[in-house]
């Protein structure tokens, strides 16, 4: 199927996508899809108006009714799986599976928030006071603005906004500029299952395509309650400040820099496993792809020679032929990123295994690596840093307090992993004293999170949580109740005022 029936079959009309200044490309082959229009920053304004004013209508609805719209628009995914998942690998580069495992990921949160959509829950309190009543509700919050990146082109919205959606809330989505068709396509099949539900207000689902400036409007905007933005710490140290400049709230999640940590005890065949997932899966282009290994001095060895086995046999290449585990990086500046940060590990005495281009023959505008595997002699700043490129750095340990440590001693918390078959090391590990991410697995990696739990890490990963668990709180404002059925006022604390 050619790119202008996939986008057909998706509800775009290809014709509107020719005369746009935005080029969207295949990271596949380079080539261009598409000229998608861009936003003025005076239209983002007005798209965040259009939200404001759907959400005033839309927080009047039921949250089970709203929780009607976000079932619609799973059935809409369902239909489109195929297809949808289709075009994240085109536009993004990922290989079939993870591009249709994406939209299963977007279908998955829609359930939940359907779910969800009848258990916003708020808490009854003891007063203190006869005859009084406390209590909590959750009421919608406002507009919620999400910031994607271009490696969860679509799940990443649909995390914030089926939530937001449930909750009350309208969305104004600015995805990477790299993904645009994605998006579109998104906001598409979102129009069918709005036409479908019958009464949602226009503008509560609003997409703003463009570069740096509009991602601006939405955050300077105080109309914008809430600014969920994915990408990079240095995405995140701009957008937390300026949201909270104006007292609004955001939900970062930047950048990670997970380990896997593989113990003597470990059962060898899932650990390489679960690293060849974490570390080459995606490219290694995931906030929760696996950079470290930390690997216990014991099985160091046959761990290192049977991951540069299975490192040797994954097929790359083109993402939709079958067989092919690792698919391009996105785009040239990437590349470069990659080699800049393999010349610095060798400079530090890095081993490095892997990482140079391949198949430029036939894909010239295009870039494809084998993925690197790199043994350290320490943790040097290089390996502190994230690099967004299939780079596995592999330390070494003999203790394992001191693993922990190594693991913990990164500016980013977002994933961890620990591969062994010491109850003691596995209660060590997700105990207080032990990982300090947000998401700590113990035998199974880094990547992958399911949708049910809360998603997103501390120190300079910025500290949200999207998805599962209680993470819809974000998206909604609390207040506390207090109701007197009593003849009298009682003041709390016992103060007694003039009587
Ligand atoms: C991301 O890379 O921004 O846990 C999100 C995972 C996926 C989500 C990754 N469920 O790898």
């Amino acid at each position: 199927m050619n790119i202008d029936d996939l986008l057909q079959s998706l509800g775009l009309a290809p014709a509107t996508l020719h005369d746009g200044t935005l080029i969207a490309r295949s990271p596949i082959d380079g080539a261009p899809l598409a000229r998608v229009r861009e936003h003025t920053p005076d239209e983002a304004a007005a798209a965040i108006a259009r939200a404001h004013a759907a959400f005033l209508t839309w927080r009047t609805l039921p949250a089970p009714r709203r929780g009607e719209l976000v079932r619609l628009f799973g059935e809409e995914l369902r239909a489109h799986k195929a297809a949808l998942g289709r075009l994240v690998s085109i536009e993004a580069g990922k290989i079939a599976a993870e591009g249709a495992g994406e939209v299963q990921e977007m279908i998955d949160i829609c359930d939940f928030a359907v779910g969800l959509s009848r258990q916003l829950y708020g808490l009854t309190i003891a007063s203190e006071r006869p005859g009084h009543r406390m209590m909590e509700t959750w009421h919608p919050l406002g507009v919620v603005g999400v910031i994607s990146a271009f490696n969860f082109p679509v799940a990443v919205w649909s995390w914030n906004a089926a939530l937001a959606l449930v909750c009350g809330d309208a969305v104004v989505w600015k995805p990477s500029e790299k993904t645009p068709l994605t998006a579109l396509a998104c906001q598409a099949l979102f129009a069918r299952a709005a036409a479908r539900f019958g009464d949602a207000p226009a503008g509560l689902s609003e997409l703003l395509i463009g570069a740096r400036a509009i991602g601006e409007v939405l955050v300077d905007d105080p109309r914008v309650a809430l600014v969920s933005a994915t990408g990079s710490t240095r995405m995140g140290r701009e957008v937390g400040p300026r949201v909270a400049a104006r007292f609004g709230r955001s939900l970062l999640e930047l950048g990670g820099n997970n380990a896997i940590i593989v113990a003597p005890s470990a059962d060898l065949d899932l650990a390489v496993r679960g690293i060849l997932f974490g570390a080459i899966g995606t490219a290694g282009q995931r906030c929760t792809t696996t950079r470290r290994l930390i690997v216990h001095e014991a099985v160091a060895d046959e761990l290192v020679a049977r991951l540069q086995r299975a490192y040797a046999s994954a097929r790359i290449g083109h993402p939709l032929e079958a067989g092919t585990l690792v698919g391009p990086l996105i785009d040239a500046a990437a590349f470069d990123a990659m080699q800049a940060a393999l010349a610095s590990a060798r400079a530090d005495g890095g081993r490095v295994f892997g990482g140079e281009r391949v198949l430029h023959e036939r894909f010239p505008d295009a870039h494809y690596v084998t993925p690197a595997l790199v043994e350290m002699p320490a943790q040097t700043p290089g390996v502190c840093h994230e690099t967004f490129a299939p780079i596995l750095y592999v330390l070494r340990y003999r203790d394992f307090d001191a693993a922990i440590e190594l693991q913990n001693d990164v500016p980013q918390g977002l994933s961890s992993a620990l591969f062994t078959t010491d109850l003691r090391e596995a209660e060590r590990f997700v105990s207080a004293t032990g990982s300090d991410c947000g998401i700590a697995n113990v035998n199974i990696g880094t990547s992958g999170a399911e949708i049910g739990g809360a998603f997103g890490g501390e120190k300079e990963t910025g500290g949200g949580r999207e998805s599962g668990s209680d993470a819809w709180r974000a998206y909604m404002r609390r207040a506390t109740n207090t109701i007197n059925y009593s003849r009298e006022l009682p003041l709390a604390q016992g103060i007694s005022f003039g009587d």
